[in-house]
């Protein structure tokens, strides 16, 4: 065996112990394709307030930008599922994304990644992490390493396994032996772009994110707009709208390898969404510690909340809203539960 196959076999024997079920390398270069695919989507404004997105995008475009890693030789990809064993969708009447039910996927998935790091820097390379966490194409890379492929819906989609799998990059100087990318397999189905609630794919692998209600919930500071509010329904972070409709998301190998880090864990117990929108500044920190709903800020959750309760609560949730509505500290949340409370009781009289 060669020392490339040799370091090549080490590294991938290594993401396997640490509990990845899937991994692939790709030779590290300019992503041509995909820079004028993201430079498109920069111009059109498509990443809504992500500014991080535009002033990134040319480390994102190439991982030897001396940013990232000069001298770049390998991208290693990994893939750890995160679908669900048990059938909890979130606070009632609410729902959290899958990916943000259990432990946060960044401190998780870094430190096993570190330890694949680990074996090439014991090798003489440099070794570099990034599980959301650097400007890394993931996905682009994920493709070319042959862990999956692009679905219509934007992600990555694994054979045998979904796309209900977070990814994760060690981007290093080491010369390793790279894996063939596989074609994309969406065929002629639709379903993920005519199932989301707020139209938000402009095209095929094109999604406008300020239109995405996992932006809209996740990333999106300040007020909502009216009219995506009803169209969230239930979602009070993230959305799985575009994925759970998605035929390789129902196949029996959907849920191999899962790891039990992104498992409901205590957090959930006893909560429903009126405790949520009620929680003080202090106690959602203490709550939201170690979870990936920390993104959404105290102020973002309690605003996603008051809009879901105004799109499915019930007459108990009334008096909550209300009294958000007066005498939430945020003014945000307040316009979103004054919003929530007049919708809610259209909706009761509605249904008299
Ligand atoms: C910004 C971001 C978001 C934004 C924007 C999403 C988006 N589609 O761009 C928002 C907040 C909306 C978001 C939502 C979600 N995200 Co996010 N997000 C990211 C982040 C940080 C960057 C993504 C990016 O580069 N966007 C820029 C656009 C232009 O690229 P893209 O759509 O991702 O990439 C594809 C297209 O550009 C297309 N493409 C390339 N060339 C060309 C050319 C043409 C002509 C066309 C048409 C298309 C095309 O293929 C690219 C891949 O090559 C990555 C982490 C990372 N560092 O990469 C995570 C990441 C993509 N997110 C992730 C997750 C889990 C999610 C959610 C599922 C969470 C949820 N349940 O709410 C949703 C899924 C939404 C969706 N359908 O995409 C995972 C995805 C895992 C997977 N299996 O795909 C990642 C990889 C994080 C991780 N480490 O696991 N996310």
């Amino acid at each position: 065996m060669s020392q490339d196959a040799d370091l090549t076999a080490q590294v991938k024997a290594e993401a396997e112990a640490v509990g990845f079920a899937r991994v692939g390398i790709a030779v590290a270069r300019a992503l041509e394709e995909e820079a004028s695919h993201l430079d498109e989507w920069l111009a059109a404004g498509r990443h809504g307030q992500m500014s991080w997105m535009a002033t990134t995008a040319s480390v994102r475009k190439d991982p030897r930008d001396p940013k990232m890693l000069e001298n770049a030789q390998s991208v290693i990809v990994m893939a750890a599922p995160y679908v669900r064993r048990h059938g909890y969708e979130g606070p009632p009447p609410a729902r959290i994304a899958k990916y943000a039910m259990g432990r946060d996927y960044h401190n998780v998935l870094t430190k096993k990644s570190r330890k694949v790091a680990r074996v090439l820097q014991e090798a003489g390379f440099v070794a570099r992490v990034a599980v959301d966490s650097k400007p890394v194409f993931e996905r682009a890379w994920a493709e070319r390493a042959g862990v999956g492929f692009v679905g219509k819906n934007c992600c990555l989609i694994v054979p045998g396994m979904g796309s209900h799998a977070f990814l994760a990059c060690v981007v290093t100087t080491a010369p390793l032996t790279p894996d063939e990318p596989m074609g994309r397999r969406c065929g002629s189905c639709t379903l993920c772009l005519d199932a989301c609630p707020t139209r938000a794919f402009s095209a095929p692998r094109t999604l406008d994110a300020r239109k995405c209600i996992s932006y809209l919930t996740i990333e999106h500071r300040g007020a909502i707009p009216t009219e995506h509010r009803q169209a969230l329904g239930p979602w009070a972070f993230g959305c799985d709208v575009c994925q759970d409709v998605c035929p390789y998301n129902h196949t029996s190998g959907a849920a191999d390898g899962s790891l039990d880090a992104f498992e409901p864990g205590d957090r959930w117990t006893g909560i429903d969404a009126a405790k949520l929108l009620q929680m003080t500044e202090d106690g959602f920190r203490a709550w939201a510690e170690g979870s990936p709903i920390k993104r959404a800020r105290y102020e973002g959750l309690a605003r996603n909340i008051a809009l879901v309760l105004g799109n499915r609560g019930a007459e108990l949730h009334l008096p909550v809203l209300d009294d958000a509505r007066r005498s939430h500290a945020s003014e945000v949340v307040r316009e979103a539960a004054g919003w929530a409370a007049a919708e809610l009781r259209r909706r009761l009289a509605d249904s008299e």
